[in-house]
């Protein structure tokens, strides 16, 4: 079994809203159904990208019902707005399973709100039997960063990242492939650092001595609160794997010889 996640940073261009990248992701489909021609069993996850993140940092709304000091109107501008991320992130994951029906992967998708609740940001309670009853009939389930209602704050946002940590304990995947736009993770972050080096292989208490962006970024923290996930991830036993999947060919590549392509593997223990 195998966890993919398709980052936002590589199906959505991320600063152009609700921008998706049409190209790379009919790409990418055809790369995941040639992967699973050898009776992989699968579970892709994406990211919301442009779809998301842009909205929601803009009407605060992973702050949920925090913050408003209980005015009406902001209080119904909040839920107003956190109702229009969680449609443009639908229509995100309906071109994403339409792309892959196209090219004949079944796929079931399952949206994180109808199966999840959270309580301060966290998922207290996630049902896995759409996902275990998919993939019994052999189709690949497909879910996504989402808003979710939330105990303490209303609602809060769940990202992809974190749906995959709770499949990972549930399902326990030999690998987690997070494809994004960079080639694995580096030192530090290479878009800002052209001398940042590529880490070819990590164990969880190396994670601290990284230079990672976005604890002050997007909503779901951006590769700071990706990899606090991932870390968790490999304590599960899973192989961690960060691949660049805006470069044609990488991912099915790996999947024949790993040495052949540049990309990172955290796991517990080397
Ligand atoms: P999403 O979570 O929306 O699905 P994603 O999974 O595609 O997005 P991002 O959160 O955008 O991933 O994270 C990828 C970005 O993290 C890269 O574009 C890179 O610029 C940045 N980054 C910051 N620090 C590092 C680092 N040390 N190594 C690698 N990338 C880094
Ligand atoms: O892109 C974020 O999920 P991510 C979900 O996986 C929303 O971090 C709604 C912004």
């Amino acid at each position: 079994m195998y966890l993919l996640k398709l980052g936002g940073s590589v199906i959505t261009q991320k600063d152009k809203m609700c921008t998706l990248r049409k190209d790379v992701l009919s790409r990418l489909v055809r790369e995941i159904a040639e992967v699973m021609r050898k009776d992989r069993e699968l579970i892709i996850v994406h990211g919301a990208g442009s779809f998301g993140h842009l909205r929601a940092k803009k009407a605060g709304v992973h702050l949920g019902l925090r913050d408003l000091d209980g005015e009406e109107k902001r209080i119904h501008e909040r839920i107003l707005a956190m109702a229009h991320v969680q449609a443009d992130v639908r229509r995100l994951n309906l071109s994403v399973c339409e792309q892959l029906e196209n090219v004949g992967v079944p796929c079931f998708s399952i949206a994180p709100a109808s199966v999840g609740l959270m309580r301060g940001g966290r998922l207290v309670h996630f049902d896995m039997e759409a996902f275990r009853h998919s993939l019994g009939l052999g189709m690949v389930p497909v879910s996504f960063g989402d808003v979710l209602l939330d105990e303490s704050m209303g609602f809060s946002i769940c990202s992809g990242d974190q749906i995959l940590l709770e499949l990972a304990r549930e399902f326990h995947p030999e690998k987690v492939i997070f494809l994004s736009d960079v080639d694995g993770i580096y030192d530090r972050d290479p878009k800002t650092h052209g001398d940042a080096r590529l880490l070819p292989h990590l164990t969880p208490s190396d994670i601290e001595e990284l230079s990672l962006s976005g604890k002050e970024g997007d909503v779901t923290g951006a590769m700071y609160g990706k990899m606090g996930e991932a870390v968790e991830m490999a304590k599960t036993g899973a192989r961690v794997i960060f691949l660049n999947g805006l470069v044609e060919g990488r991912l099915p590549r790996f999947f024949e010889d790993e040495d052949s392509v540049p990309h990172t593997t955290l796991e517990e223990a080397r």
